[in-house]
């Protein structure tokens, strides 16, 4: 009996404007927009490939080589969504082999150290979702497929897309019009690039789901960014990109990373995901603009102490003299460098 196979790789997706906070927790319909920038689109990825067959007795998942379920709510959900959708274009055409019955295969890898304190979850349910669609020759967009994906975790909806992408919130009940658009693509800004500065390899303390569902339930700041801060500063990022602006898209990425951060201590019990290492790349990041006397770094966080720096091409050089004497001279580093002492990084 044949076999028909199809693969895909998405990469993982680091928010400069984050998304904190759900209104739908069945559909992941989030209480803002957000924005993602995807830069090397192989460099952390999952590689997903998926197999279908008359044959198959049941649905089976391997990721990084071992055997796991498939059964969570949210998976599933993806499943029937795909399955929904190939059947519709087998009762329009007869002649297609009824796939949308058949049972899957699925292996999935990651190329990066689950210790590396990245979340894979995006790329795994952006992967899987893409996998299905290319299999079953889903005639449906990015952004319409998006909304699938969306639903196996929130933030891998922009994971479908590498470059600068916008997940639009949308307004409608039933999430049709909460999906993931480009806003550019990475060769956009091709000066851009990004680093990870890994604080700790630990799992996270609280898992993003609840961690939000805590936070939407007990945060007063929270109300003032999901209705008064995000909505501009997604207009304003937005722009930021198109016009290539790195000081006022620094300027809001560090501002939103705060503010996240912000909403996650005012929660009550109060979230932490930033420890004193990322405390310390918060401040070095401030000092090395102000030595420079102009912004050539941004840093932002997720739910986790890691951090990713956004800077230029141009100004690799000029960051990474200060981050590796810094880390490689631990001992004693403070904010309050003399001037003396600064011009040791120049
Ligand atoms: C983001 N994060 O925009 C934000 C910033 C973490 C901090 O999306 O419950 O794993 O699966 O929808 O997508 C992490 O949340 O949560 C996240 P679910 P998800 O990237």
């Amino acid at each position: 009996m044949s076999v028909y196979v199809a693969s895909t790789t998405a990469p993982v997706n680091i928010a400069t404007l984050k998304y904190w906070g759900k209104r739908d927790k069945n559909l992941n319909l989030p209480t803002n927009s957000s924005i993602s920038v995807t830069l090397a689109q192989q460099d952390l990825r999952t590689l997903t490939s998926v197999a279908t067959s008359e044959s198959f007795p049941e649905d089976k998942l391997w990721l990084n080589g071992k055997e796991e379920s498939l059964q969570s709510e949210r998976t599933q959900h993806c499943l029937q969504d795909l399955r929904d959708l190939r059947k519709q274009l087998e009762a329009a055409d007869p002649s297609l082999p009824r796939f949308s019955q058949w049972k899957l295969r699925i292996v999935s890898e990651n190329n990066f150290p689950t210790a590396a304190g990245l979340a894979s979850s995006a790329a795994g349910f952006a992967a899987l979702v893409v996998a299905i669609a290319k299999l079953y020759q889903l005639p449906q967009s990015y952004s319409d497929i998006s909304k699938i994906a969306r639903k196996g975790s929130g933030s891998a909806c922009r994971s479908l897309f590498g470059g600068y992408v916008a997940w639009e919130m949308g307004s409608n009940p039933d999430g049709s019009d909460s999906k993931a658009v480009e806003i550019a693509p990475m060769e956009h800004w091709p000066q851009m690039k990004a680093a990870v500065l890994v604080a700790c390899a630990d799992k996270k303390d609280t898992p993003s789901t609840s961690g939000m569902q805590q936070t939407v339930a007990t945060s007063d700041l929270f109300q003032e960014r999901i209705n008064v801060v995000v909505p501009k500063r997604f207009e304003e990022m937005k722009q930021a990109i198109l016009n290539k602006d790195f000081a006022l898209f620094a300027e809001l990425t560090m501002k939103d990373s705060n503010s996240f951060h912000a909403t996650c201590l005012d929660s009550f019990p109060p979230i932490f995901y930033m420890n004193d290492t990322s405390r310390k790349i918060v401040k070095l990041c401030h000092f090395i603009n102000a030595f420079y006397g102009e912004t050539i770094v941004a840093y932002t966080y997720d739910a986790g102490p890691n951090a990713v720096l956004y800077y230029l091409q141009e100004n690799e050089e000029k960051l990474f003299a200060f981050i590796y004497k810094v880390f490689q001279n631990n001992q004693g580093w403070d904010s309050k460098f003399s001037a003396k002492e600064l011009a040791k990084f120049s």
